[in-house]
């Protein structure tokens, strides 16, 4: 068994575990922050079993697309910059970033 962590857009959650139950993969889904735009994002975690793997990844990718989001006050690392000078700038989000771990033990009481 394995635990899948899938981090993705707020604008595919819903379609992404609507495609969880019609395919009867068990999911819970937790809000999250990116850390690095500080914007609302959703995490999945799935328990599956080994050759389910795939199928969930397969799920998960089609189901995530990558988008432009706008970052209003991109990081400055240029001191000698008024600090009011700031603007938009486009970072490119990912359709979903995702971790597969070990399970070491699973149980339901
Ligand atoms: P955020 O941390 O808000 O990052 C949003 C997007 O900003 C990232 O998209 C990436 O394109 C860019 N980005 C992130 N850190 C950056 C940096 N230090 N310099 C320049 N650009 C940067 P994704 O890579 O698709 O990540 C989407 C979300 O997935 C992230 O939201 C974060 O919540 C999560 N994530 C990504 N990589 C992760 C990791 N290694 N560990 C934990 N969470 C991760």
């Amino acid at each position: 068994m394995k635990l899948v962590v899938a981090i993705v857009q707020n604008q595919d959650s819903k379609r992404l575990s609507d495609q969880f139950v019609e395919n009867g993969v068990r999911a819970t889904k937790l809000s999250s922050t990116g850390g690095f735009l500080r914007a609302g994002n959703t995490t999945f975690i799935v328990g599956a079993d080994n050759d389910r793997i795939d199928f969930v990844l397969n799920i998960i990718q089609e189901n995530c697309s990558t988008r432009e989001q706008k970052m209003v006050n991109p990081p400055s690392y240029d001191f000698t910059l008024e600090s009011d000078l700031s603007f938009p700038i486009d970072v490119e989000v990912g359709g979903a970033t995702v971790f597969v771990l070990p399970i070491d033990q699973f149980e339901q009481f």
